[in-house]
């Protein structure tokens, strides 16, 4: 096992991999900028190194900045966390390059999954369900183009194979809307991606989004850890994930899982991985797949009793998979709220100094935050400051315990998103399960509309 790992994030996943590490006997580096001095992660770490300004781009996003503070301290692993360069390849091979070990998939499988289109051919061959469309790229010849979405049948979806996460998408009605459409998220693909390769998918109106965790090592062992359930969300941004999918048959649970770790053998992954589908009429349909841990990793834990961050560790080590597919169980129900610095019903953010803070507790109730009483939240970063989840017996237990946690948190000096999140744990449909992916922006236009 490693001596010293560095850790090439911030917030509470930075605090998350840290206590991942202590809890195993290794040494921990925390690379931070200058916003973030005053993190209680840094303070805890046996050794912080400052890499740059509060800028993102100047900081954790600097890779010869990291790989410098990796060679300074001694470090053996680096984990990038989620989110900064967590799947950038160029970043994973340069890590392995200068002598240490990436803390995730390879190189290769980044490129392979950083790719929409490449992604979904490797899935296509391993036998994995996608959403009918395109084979591949979408040819130039405007003719083609035609040809294919009248065969896909409209609705159809126009994405871009460099984008993922919901970037560089546009959706088309009718054929009349089509070639425009084609050269509009081209251009956008091109501009921001540097890449104009666009494809088309059938356009699914109103699907629920599930995702399969998976763990592949090194010696041809992958399993799968079932699913979560991430349909509540809103501008691509989740706020509310729970394991398991809500009245998912287990049968179908299995067979899709089974896809998902065979297909990791056939390409040779290694570490975790999420493979993300549209959950529609019963079935199942792949469209991205994450190389990264997830920020809803929290309830795929709480279900199978498996510390999916000291995992990451050990695949990385060389280490074998200590568990078959049949030693995996699903126990219970979690449900994770995401809590976010922001305006709870404008979205805003709303950095600054935490005045006081009354984290929840009690049975089956878990907090992964690095936040204090006393900390400044900076305006630099993403508004997630921490995550609450509750694990019940039930989804009607977790659903309650939740509600006590919410109602005890306590968060002063800025706004947070807790308010929005009582509203949901109450709100008869999201009680009731298995809410789509336009729920939670359906439900708040209705409401805006009832206020005016
Ligand atoms: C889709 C889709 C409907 N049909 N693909 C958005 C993010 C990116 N990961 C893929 N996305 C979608 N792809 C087809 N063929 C609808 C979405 C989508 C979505 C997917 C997951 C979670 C939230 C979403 C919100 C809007 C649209």
């Amino acid at each position: 096992m490693f001596g010293k790992v560095l850790i090439a994030n911030r917030g509470e996943i930075a605090l998350r991999i840290q206590r991942a590490c202590r809890e195993m006997g290794i040494r921990t580096v925390v690379v931070h900028s200058e916003a973030d001095t005053e993190a209680k992660y840094v303070k805890l770490a046996d050794e912080s190194v400052c890499i740059g300004p509060p800028a993102a781009s100047a900081s954790y996003l600097n890779i010869p900045a990291i790989i410098s503070a990796a060679e300074v301290t001694d470090a053996e692993a680096i984990h990038p966390g989620y989110g900064f360069l967590s799947e950038n390849a160029d970043f994973a091979d340069k890590v392995q390059k200068s002598g240490f070990v990436f803390i995730g998939p390879h190189p290769e499988n980044i490129r392979l999954m950083g790719d929409k289109v490449s992604a979904k051919a490797a899935m296509i061959r391993a036998g994995v369900p996608c959403v009918p469309g395109s084979e591949g790229a979408l040819p130039e010849a405007p003719a083609e183009v035609i040809k294919i979405a009248r065969k896909v049948g409209y609705p159809v979806i126009i994405k871009a194979a460099g984008g993922g996460g919901g970037r560089g998408m546009r959706v088309v009605h009718t054929e009349a809307a089509l070639l425009n459409a084609v050269s509009m998220t081209r251009a956008e693909a091109q501009a921001a991606f540097s890449n104009p390769t666009v494809y088309i998918e059938k356009f699914l109106e109103n699907p629920r989004h599930i995702e399969f965790q998976v763990f592949a090592d090194e010696h041809k062992n992958a399993v799968y850890l079932g699913e979560r359930d991430c349909s509540m969300q809103r501008r691509h941004q989740k706020i509310i994930e729970e394991a398991p999918a809500p009245d998912l048959p287990a049968k179908l649970r299995e067979r899709v899982g089974e896809r998902c770790a065979e297909a990791c053998r056939k390409i040779g992954y290694r570490g975790a991985g999420t493979f993300e589908f549209l959950y529609e009429n019963g079935e199942f349909f792949f469209i991205e797949m994450n190389t990264r841990v997830q920020v809803e990793h929290p309830v795929t834990e709480m279900i199978t009793g498996i510390d999916v961050v000291q995992m990451q560790i050990r695949i990385a080590a060389g280490e074998k998979l200590p568990f078959r597919q049949r030693d995996i169980e699903f126990r219970g129900h979690a449900i994770e709220c995401r809590i976010n610095a922001e305006d709870p019903y404008r979205f805003t953010p709303s950095p600054g100094r935490i005045a006081s803070y009354h984290p929840p507790g009690g049975p089956g109730i878990r907090v992964d935050s690095h936040i204090y009483a006393g900390y400044t939240v900076p305006s630099n970063y993403d508004s997630m400051i921490g995550k609450l989840i509750a694990y019940g017996a039930t989804r009607d237990q977790a659903i309650r315990r939740m509600r006590i946690a919410l109602s005890e948190m306590v968060i002063e000096g800025i706004q947070t998103n807790i308010p929005l999140h009582l509203e949901l744990l109450h709100d008869s449909r999201f009680v009731r399960g298995g809410t789509s992916i336009h729920y939670l922006e359906q439900k708040l236009a209705q409401e805006n509309k009832a206020a005016k």
